[in-house]
């Protein structure tokens, strides 16, 4: 292309195929440099014919000056590129990571390397031809949360652009076939960007997450911005890959510890060792004949709250049994995990609490002074809660997290595969048996036995993760105009017919 400047005060050039003609009003214009030509490859939509079939081509001046906004589709500065030349980076299939990129002839092959490019110098348009693009391996992450996904490193202010042939002359008009697509694929993320301060936007780009088995239990997500500014979708795809579900089977509560046996005449078991069970009640002796009640159950371990079982009572013909201490309380579940700079914060859950302890039994009545009451036998320990349930991962299409984040949807589909699902709780452990009295010598009366420890809870039951098509927080806009929804079911409780996770197109974290 041959630029005319000098002639007037605004510089004009034409298109390819046109030539310089007598404009009006001053302006140099362009005129079709053979109509039929042109006309035949189908070329330009802003050529008009006259009645006569002369080609008048007004409309065919151009601003070299003039603003041009990259991902419209339209050269308006007659650069030969959609967008400012001198502000974009191109990537094709063909290209090279080792080529400069800055070139229409001189792609690179990754949407990542393009991304670096744009990292280090001014540029801020990339242009993506035709094809599928797996994003380089990153390191995310910090403070012992670090991992390598390949994913779109964004840089702010960027504008990506795709479904253009590529080539020579190709990086202007998008390419007719609607199963040509510019597809931008990365794992967990397919783009992120931290620290946004300006502005992000897509048009006719196709942004698709996919699982990394590695990382476990984890959620997934299609675009993923924190800062501030705007978020824009034109044309195109996001897609969520589904959030993980549970599969490890969480543990059962340990058993609960035996108490200790009552003696043979005179003393009392202990309740069982390190644990809640309560000691058996000393029997009648010597000095105090009628002996002594078994003590209860207590709550002496961390994280007890269930009542421990009665202590027997001393008897005159055998201590009386402890009684059985309280099962302990189910973890409590949550329907939904936290939102955050982080992203989904999946919650962990709640072990089941442990069992009360067995009271001890009560000790036996010494007859005389010789004849010795039994010892009660101590009291069975509670059984230890059972592991909580996992919970399912989130499956979010666009996550813009930040103050005052505005996300503009045109013509765009937004596709989240699912939330994963919860896992049940384990049962808590039994409690451990008491253990006998000790018989007394002679006529002395016997101790009563141990009460039996608590079961213990059950852990919570995991909630199945969320599936949001486009979440911010509370005073975040989205603008949606023609966008196709096609958002995935939350996941599955881990309790039977228990409500599945959080199904939403548009979800505003509420303040907390
Ligand atoms: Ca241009």
């Amino acid at each position: 292309m041959v630029l005319l400047g000098g002639c007037t005060e605004t510089v004009v050039q034409c298109r390819a195929g046109y030539v310089p003609a007598d404009g009006m009003e001053g302006r140099t214009r362009c005129a079709l440099a053979d109509a039929g030509a042109a006309m035949d490859a189908g070329g330009d939509a802003g050529a008009a014919m006259d009645a006569g079939g002369d080609a008048v081509v007004p409309m065919d001046t151009c601003n070299a000056a003039a603003a041009d906004p990259p991902g419209d589709g339209q050269d308006t500065n007659c650069d030969g590129v959609d967008g400012v030349l001198g502000d974009t980076i191109f990537v094709a299939m063909g290209g090279a990571d080792t080529n400069a990129g800055t070139a229409p002839d001189q792609p690179v092959r990754t949407v990542s390397r393009a991304l670096d490019i744009a990292r280090v110098g001014a540029r801020r348009s990339i242009l993506v031809a035709v094809g599928s693009y797996d994003a380089l391996p990153v390191a995310l992450g910090d403070g012992g949360t670090e991992s390598t996904l390949p994913t779109h490193v964004l840089v702010d202010g960027v504008t990506l652009s795709g479904r253009y042939p590529g080539g020579a002359g190709a990086w202007v008009g998008r390419s007719a076939a609607a199963g040509d697509r510019s597809l931008l694929r990365g794992q967990v993320f397919a783009a992120i960007l931290q620290g946004m301060r300006t502005s992000v936007s897509f048009h006719e780009v196709d942004l698709v997450s996919e699982r990394n088995e590695l990382l476990g239990g984890v959620s997934c997500y299609g675009l993923v911005v924190e800062g501030s500014g705007v978020v824009t979708l034109r044309g195109g795809m996001v897609q969520a890959c589904a959030g993980s579900s549970a599969l490890t089977m969480p543990a059962r509560g340990e058993a609960g510890r035996v108490g200790d046996e009552g003696q043979d005449a005179t003393s009392g078991g202990s309740g069982g060792v390190g644990c809640s069970g309560g000691s058996g009640g000393q029997g009648g002796g010597a000095a105090v004949r009628n002996g002594a009640s078994g003590a209860v159950g207590s709550a002496t371990m961390a994280g007890v709250e269930a009542a421990g079982g009665e202590g027997g009572v001393a008897s005159r013909t055998a201590g009386s049994p402890g009684s059985t201490g309280a099962a302990g309380a189910a973890g409590r579940s949550v329907t939904l995990g936290d939102f955050g700079a982080e992203g989904y914060a999946i919650p962990r859950g709640e072990t089941g609490e442990r069992g009360g302890g067995g009271g001890g039994g009560g000790g036996g009545f010494a007859s005389s002074a010789t004849d010795l009451g039994g010892g009660g036998g101590g009291g069975g320990c509670g059984g230890g809660g059972g592991e909580p349930g996992r919970y399912g991962g989130a499956s979010i299409g666009v996550y813009a997290w930040g103050d005052s984040m505005r996300v503009n949807l045109t013509d765009t589909t937004i596709r989240t595969l699912g939330g994963g699902d919860g896992a049940a709780g384990a049962e808590g452990g039994a409690g451990g048996a008491g253990s006998r009295g000790g018989a007394g010598s002679g006529s002395g009366a016997p101790g009563g036995p141990g009460g039996t420890g608590g079961r213990g809870g059950t852990g919570s039951a995991g909630t199945g993760g969320p599936s949001i098509g486009v979440l911010t927080k509370a005073d975040g806009v989205i603008e949606a105009t023609r966008v196709t929804w096609t958002v995935g079911m939350g996941g599955a409780s881990g309790v039977l017919l228990g409500p599945r996770g959080l199904q939403e197109q548009m979800y505003r974290v509420p303040r907390p």
